[in-house]
């Protein structure tokens, strides 16, 4: 299964009366080794429940374990989940800002991420962590970083669709106060060049609002990594079950990454914390939207999977080459209209 520009070659050199296959060897050769310059081995490292008693390092004794692992996997970048150094604390209505602020982190690194960043440095991986950044002037957000395999941050990103309520809403079953603890993000939706190749991140609800997928396809990114904290249950409708929520996830990721012929790299923390389940389905998905990999535990679990940057140029060349088909002049609403308005001009 020759890829079709070589098959062109390969004619080429036999119309030119060039048939010595050690001439089509090489260049065979050539491209294989061209093929896997940009292929990337990405470990998504799910990770299992964090206790609220749970210390950020016992946290980074697993993450450093995964990372262990994932060397021994060949992997070159590690992707860890949303909030990944604490208990998923937006359950909780916090009344004291004191206590709401030990869920953040001041600096990153820090001494309890310091040993991850220096493991991920010996073993030349580049990795993605998402966690509460406090700033030194005092906002709050929900954060991912991405590093080279250095460990220098190379990137952040700021999560802007923070789901759930400000206030705590007796009414449900537990709360989703990520409105009142982060503020939306203030980055955008940041693409970064790493390891010669386009990459952008995501934050958990992020994954399901088409338009962060594409202002980033708009960037020409080839990669979308994300974490998210996913409750297994509706805090607002008892009958939504963990399965149709897996669905959701999987559906909302995979649309992204077909819309966009972009790999997206979606990784949980899941599992029970605290009495409050989470789920797991970490997956690996491909330009094509196809699921490579999906994790099949709610604990600490690493999928590894070996990702062809170039796989994304076809997709991006042919049915999502948007130069060619995106039609802007009919797309105003998306960019300038937050909320429904029929068009008898109630508001929805
Ligand atoms: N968690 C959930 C998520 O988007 C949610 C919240 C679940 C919203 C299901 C809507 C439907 O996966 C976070 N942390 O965003």
């Amino acid at each position: 299964d020759l890829p079709q520009s070589f098959r062109r070659e390969h004619q080429e050199l036999l119309r030119a009366g060039i048939t010595t296959w050690p001439a089509v060897q090489a260049i065979d050769e050539h491209r294989r080794i061209l093929k896997k310059m940009r292929e990337i081995v990405i470990g998504a490292a799910q990770m299992g429940p964090i206790q609220r008693a749970d210390t950020r390092e016992a946290v980074v004794a697993r993450m450093l374990a995964l990372l262990d692992q994932a060397k021994d996997a060949g992997c070159q970048l590690v992707i860890f989940p949303e909030l990944c150094l604490t208990t998923f604390f937006p359950r909780w209505y916090i009344a004291d800002q004191a206590e709401v602020d030990s869920w953040f982190e001041t600096e990153m690194p820090n001494a309890a991420t310091q040993p991850l960043f220096n493991r991920a440095r010996a073993h030349s991986i580049a990795i993605s962590i998402g966690y509460g950044e406090l700033t030194p002037d005092g906002r709050h957000f929900n954060t991912q970083i991405l590093t080279d395999r250095q460990a220098n941050i190379i990137g952040k990103y700021r999560k802007i669709h923070l789901p759930g309520h400000d206030e705590c809403d007796p009414e449900r079953s537990f709360q989703h106060l990520e409105k009142r603890y982060f503020a939306p993000g203030d980055l955008g939706f940041p693409v970064f060049r790493n390891m010669d190749a386009w990459m952008g991140m995501l934050i958990c609800n992020d994954r399901r609002w088409p338009e962060a997928y594409r202002e980033m396809g708009l960037q020409g990114v080839e990669l979308i990594v994300l974490g998210y904290n996913t409750p297994s249950g509706n805090s607002q409708n008892a009958d939504e079950t963990p399965e149709m929520r897996d669905f959701h996830s999987d559906l909302s990721v995979q649309a992204g990454a077909y819309q966009n012929s972009a790999f997206v790299v979606a990784v949980a923390k899941a599992g029970n914390e605290d009495g409050h389940p989470l789920n797991g389905g970490s997956v690996i998905v491909s330009p094509d939207g196809v699921i490579l990999q999906k994790a099949k535990t709610l604990g600490d679990e690493l999928l590894v999977q070996a990702c062809d940057m170039d796989a994304t140029a076809f997709g991006k060349a042919s049915v999502f080459d948007f130069k060619r088909h995106r039609r802007i002049e009919h797309y105003g609403r998306i960019a300038t209209q937050t909320g429904v308005i029929y068009p008898d001009g109630k508001e929805g």
